[in-house]
């Protein structure tokens, strides 16, 4: 498959990613929210309960997996890429080492994990990758994000970019806008406008194939402490709005991240986002917190009940898969959780 191929693939219509690429230090804080312990073992369990459940093979496209997740065998016999791959899903690989402080900078960050990743890079082809993922982090405040931080995140996700496609894999360019603060719904759409901006002038300088790229960014929202709250219908005008503006026609797939989002209004504004989707784009998801967190309560209750963490994972890919194609409502979400 070609470049393209992969990334519509990743994206076709009715099916997302699955961002299952927390980082040993994130799972922690989120088995500590349910009380299990942080060992390679549980993680394992709770992966590969997902990777095997019937949601792969309807709605989810691709998996983003962390470095030891990949490497990991299952104790149902396949390799986890295996395991992913034989339910029709591919694969993906975060490969970025994290947002770390960006020096000259009060309290901003700059994704690293540039040096030696020509050589990771053919590594996680051979461990059956096809894709990847790097997510650049900017904070909203009075003076904030600076230039100084959007230029160098930039920079460092096109230089990804551009070496994952030489590796023969689609690159998740993800810049995140961070809902943290009490912003107004403006300030998120003018600070995501400068973003992309910023990322699409450095992914033409670094001579990225657009149409083998997906994008993974966040939506046009106001911040978890604004006063003024918006309508999923506001939102999803202002972000469509932003996107059409400022990314490239030739960009094949659009998978938003849930960003701190509830399942439910992750998996309605993505609704009302396609309800209004007149562009090419295949917009979809690619939620972490947003296909995850019932999911996570029931392995939380008790690790061994497949079926019921099956269930709810079953539960939140199918109606975030309805949102892909602007077919969810709230009764089909009472009805399919009953
Ligand atoms: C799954 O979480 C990813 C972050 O992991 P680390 O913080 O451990 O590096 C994250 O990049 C994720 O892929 C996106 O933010 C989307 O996740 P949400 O939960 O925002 O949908």
């Amino acid at each position: 498959m070609n470049l393209n191929d992969i990334a519509k693939k990743m994206c076709a219509k009715g099916k997302g990613i699955l961002a299952a690429d927390e980082s040993t230090g994130t799972i922690a804080k989120r088995f500590k929210s349910i009380n299990v312990e942080n060992l390679e073992k549980n993680r394992l369990t709770f992966r590969q309960t997902l990777f095997n459940s019937n949601a792969m093979k309807n709605y989810i496209g691709g998996v983003i997996l962390f470095d030891e997740t990949i490497r990991q065998k299952t104790t149902l016999g396949p390799s986890i890429p295996e395991l992913i791959s034989n339910h029709g899903a591919i694969p993906g690989i975060k490969v970025d080492t994290g947002a770390k402080p960006l020096a000259g900078s009060d309290d901003e960050t700059v994704t690293e994990g540039l040096d030696g990743l020509r050589e990771r890079l053919k590594e996680y082809y051979s461990l059956g990758a096809r894709f990847t993922k790097w997510r650049a982090v900017y904070k909203i405040s009075d003076k904030l994000p600076s230039s100084q931080s959007i230029k160098s995140n930039a920079h460092a996700l096109a230089r990804y970019a551009a070496l994952v496609q030489e590796a023969k894999m689609v690159p998740i360019v993800e810049p995140e806008v961070l809902m943290d603060g009490s912003h107004n719904i403006d300030k998120c759409y003018q600070v995501t406008t400068n973003v992309l901006n910023e990322c699409y002038n450095e992914l033409k300088i670094h001579k990225v194939d657009l149409e083998g790229t997906v994008l993974k960014p966040n939506m046009v929202i106001p911040g978890s402490d604004c006063k003024d709250k918006s309508t999923p219908g506001e939102i999803a005008k202002k972000t469509l709005e932003c996107l059409k503006k400022n990314v490239p026609s030739n960009v094949p797939g659009i998978a938003f991240l849930s960003g701190g989002q509830s399942e439910i209004e992750s998996s309605k504004n993505l609704n009302e986002i396609n309800k209004i989707n007149d562009t090419n784009f295949l917009i979809t998801f690619s939620y972490g917190r947003g296909l995850q967190a019932s999911a996570l309560k029931e392995f939380g209750k008790n690790q061994e009940n497949i079926e019921n963490i099956q269930k709810a994972f079953n539960h939140r890919a199918k109606m975030n898969s309805l949102s892909s194609k602007g077919e969810w409502s709230e009764n089909l979400e009472k009805e399919s959780a009953t």
